[in-house]
């Protein structure tokens, strides 16, 4: 089972109403790029008007809570982005990690609530420079992994993708040497098949992330397991995320 590159703009706390138009010209023309699958994962203001522009792209948030509702002021519930449109959702991205001290322990509840809310995840991992130089990358992004993803999932191929984005390559202009990501992909490969098996651990996206861009995409996108790029920086113009698309295609 191969599924399409999948390619995910992550718009941070970026964009006002002003940006549709970017959503508008890249939805259509991914509606040309067919042989990859585009989404935007825009702030939660501008979920369900991109919903409603959308007609190819996949639509989705940047966290979710990690219960279904009650006393949480200004948190937002995995329901309540289904119901505004959204289609996944980012969990564990290192921002998420680093700001708000969220443990492997929640991104994996969160998971759960996603997945009860119809929800797809995009799960993220990734080391501080500290940590690769000091020759632990790959254990610590496993550990990771390992509490961070849902123990089972019969539909994982379909249901999940996992981002692998190395924190010192994050909106740096540093990205990863090919080596490196394909290491590192392999890794994370192996685990997706130890937990959920051959077929659809074996066919789970691994996307790439960290200062991807149309000049980097092609030879990244080419990499071994790499199976997408999640995109933050080069996701805000219709212009340079489409150049990534197209190196996809
Ligand atoms: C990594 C990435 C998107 P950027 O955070 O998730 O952002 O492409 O700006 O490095």
């Amino acid at each position: 089972m191969a599924l399409r590159p999948y390619i995910v703009g992550n718009w941070k706390m970026n964009g006002t109403r002003s940006m549709l138009s970017e959503a508008r010209s890249i939805d259509r023309s991914a509606q040309r790029l067919m042989k990859v699958e585009v989404a935007l994962a825009p702030p939660y203001t501008l979920i369900h008007p991109v919903h409603r522009e959308a007609e190819q792209i996949g639509v989705g948030a940047q966290d979710c809570h990690h219960e279904v509702e009650g006393a949480h002021t200004g948190d937002i519930s995995a329901t309540m982005l289904a119901d505004a449109g959204a289609k996944f959702v980012i969990l564990g991205h290192s921002e998420r990690r680093q700001n708000h001290g969220e443990t492997d322990e929640l991104v994996n509840a969160k998971c759960h609530a996603a997945i009860s809310a119809g929800l797809k995840l995009i799960v993220c991992c990734g080391e501080a420079e500290e940590t690769r130089n000091a020759g632990n990358a790959e254990p610590f992004v496993i550990a990771q992994l390992r509490t961070s993803l849902p123990e089972t999932l019969d539909d994982a191929a379909e249901r999940l993708a996992v981002a692998y984005e190395p924190i010192w390559a994050i909106g740096t202009g540093r990205t990863a040497t090919t080596d490196d990501i394909a290491a590192m992909h392999g890794a994370i490969r192996a685990l997706l098949v130890e937990r959920f098996g051959e077929e659809q651990g074996g066919a789970v996206r691994i996307l790439y992330g960290g200062s991807v861009k149309p000049e980097n995409a092609r030879e990244i996108l080419e990499t071994a397991d790499v199976g997408g790029a999640l995109v933050g920086g080069a996701s805000l113009t219709a212009e340079s995320f489409l150049g990534i698309v197209a190196a996809g295609a």
